[in-house]
């Protein structure tokens, strides 16, 4: 029912998960299909990449590499703006196509398109300030400067549930400091990052740069390559915490640089000066948003005794009018889960809950229609049932109490993971506390937002089970760029730093 939009994106019955310049296919076997979520029907086929295939391809992006680095970086940025414009130009049938394959909501597939577009904004920009200092010298007449070098090819491995903004978080900054790309998507959602692929393939013939991005399709056995390959300086790599502990073992051994953007286990406090009107919209999305599937969506939410029974009437009372249903038609709020997978690992963190003496408010249950449709659970826990601890990748919100902030933060920072966190305050000292260095321990801390759909200007990531990576905005792109720093003599004496004396003669 959707021939066309495939069409236009020029996917075909049978497709190759190889991609990168023009002619060159993957000849892996057997062909894989990807699933709609929403119907459990097959998805256009995809030949994935054989171990042949992803060699050839990374022998590409290191020849490219040669050349790539010495392209000004301007007029690398000026590939990825057409890159933009394309992006821009093609956002409704992309954004559907990831609403398809990913189950997303029609706005969250386009706003994932746009992420896309704002990287290639913002990387433009920075195509002409990758800045290094000058640093003051103690000795006479010398100067110290420090450069930012492109760093080589560069390994992406995204996950299922943002199968191409996270990409373009990486590719884009990467592709402007000089790095070539080799991109390992999730294997559930390869026809966008093909899609995504064959865009970026033609704009880089045109411009006479194929062999910048590329990518491989492929399972486990292919992400293991790509770990333990020394062609790759940088492994970037979305996922869970477990895959991340992998990818950063097998990295580190080789003393490789990894960039890891894991699991999380968000939490909103409430506290009682909160507007309570802005705190259940906002809490409302960022748990039940993506049907649950951010690693940013809120699972935990800390309130304050005074508020706590309100809270949950209030969001239960939403939880049970929220619209479920075909991610594509325009009313549906919350889309289907990715897999039968998510929809057991859901029910069985449910039943830990309740074994453990959680109460289900309401949520929980699978619809009866194709699909792997659930609804949104809301949860009345408390802080020690280790069930909180643990990140399901689905619509659950357990909902403790606290009665003072020291508790409530201690009780949001008591989890491995540290990737977002929110309080809902009007009062300034709470939010400052909040803030400060005894406050959230997480890589992102808002105030009055929730915990989910942060901006790309932002560095995005996490502490602690994290894996405190950084990417997007700010200065993240000096992770994809190898530091050198520079001490120049333009005197005629060699004097040594810390005063150290070391005076020869010759005869
Ligand atoms: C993710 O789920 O891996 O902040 C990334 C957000 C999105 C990115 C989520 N901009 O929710």
């Amino acid at each position: 029912m959707f021939e066309e939009v495939f069409r236009a994106l020029g996917l075909a019955e049978l497709n190759s998960g190889v991609a990168g310049v023009e002619g060159d296919i993957a000849t892996g076997e057997p062909a894989s299909r990807s699933i709609n979520p929403a119907t459990e029907e097959p998805l256009p086929a995809v030949r994935e990449a054989s171990f042949a295939d992803y060699d050839r391809v990374v022998d590409r992006a290191v020849a490219a590499f040669e050349r790539w680095r010495t392209t000004p970086a301007p007029a690398r940025g000026e590939v990825v703006r057409r890159i933009g414009e394309t992006l821009r130009a093609r956002k409704a049938e992309l954004g559907l196509l990831v609403t398809l394959e990913t189950g997303k909501i029609r706005s969250e597939g386009e706003g994932e398109v746009q992420e896309m577009i704002d990287m290639c904004d913002f990387a433009v920009g920075l195509s002409r300030q990758l800045h290094g200092l000058t640093i003051a010298s103690e000795r006479p007449r010398h100067r110290m400067i420090e450069q930012w070098q492109p760093l080589g090819p560069i390994g992406v491995i995204s996950a299922f549930n943002f199968p191409v903004a996270v990409w373009a978080w990486n590719a884009i900054i990467a592709a402007v400091c000089g790095d070539t790309i080799v991109w390992k998507p999730s294997p559930r959602t390869p026809l966008t990052a093909i899609a995504v692929a064959g865009i970026v393939q033609s704009i880089a013939r045109e411009n006479g740069c194929e062999g910048v991005f590329n990518l491989v399709v492929g399972g486990v056995d292919l992400g293991e390559r790509m770990i333990a390959d020394p062609r790759l300086p940088l492994i970037s790599a979305t996922g869970s915490c477990a895959m991340g502990r992998r990818v950063g073992e097998v990295v580190a051994r080789r003393l490789g640089r990894s960039l890891l953007e894991l699991g999380g286990n968000n939490a909103i406090i409430i506290t009682p000066s909160a507007s309570l009107d802005l705190a259940i919209r906002a809490t409302a999305f960022a748990a039940v948003g993506t049907a649950g599937q951010r690693c940013t969506t809120a699972r935990r939410l800390i309130v304050h005794d005074t508020l706590h029974d309100q809270v949950i009437e209030r969001l239960a009372a939403v939880y049970q009018r929220l619209p479920i249903g075909d991610p594509w038609d325009p009313g549906t709020l919350i889309g289907p889960l990715i897999s039968q997978h998510a929809v057991e690992t859901m029910r069985s963190a449910l039943e830990a809950a309740k074994n453990q003496g959680a109460e289900v408010v309401v949520g929980g249950g699978r619809l009866d229609r194709p699909g792997y449709f659930v609804t949104p659970a809301l949860v009345r826990a408390r802080p020690e049932m280790p069930i909180v601890a643990v990140e399901t990748f689905a619509p659950i919100l357990y909902v403790m109490k606290y009665a003072d902030l020291d508790e409530a933060i201690a009780i949001q920072n008591g989890v491995e993971q540290g990737l977002t966190s929110a309080i809902f305050t009007n009062d300034l000292r709470e939010a400052e506390r909040f803030l400060s260095a005894t406050g959230s321990d997480c890589g992102i801390a808002n105030v009055n937002i929730g915990t989910s759909g942060a901006e790309i200007g932002g560095a995005f990531g996490g502490e602690k089970a994290t894996g405190g990576g950084r990417e997007a905005g700010s200065d993240s792109w000096k992770a994809y760029m190898r530091r050198q720093t520079c001490t120049i003599n333009h005197g005629d004496q060699p004097p040594l730093a810390q005063g150290v004396r070391f005076d020869i003669s010759e005869g």
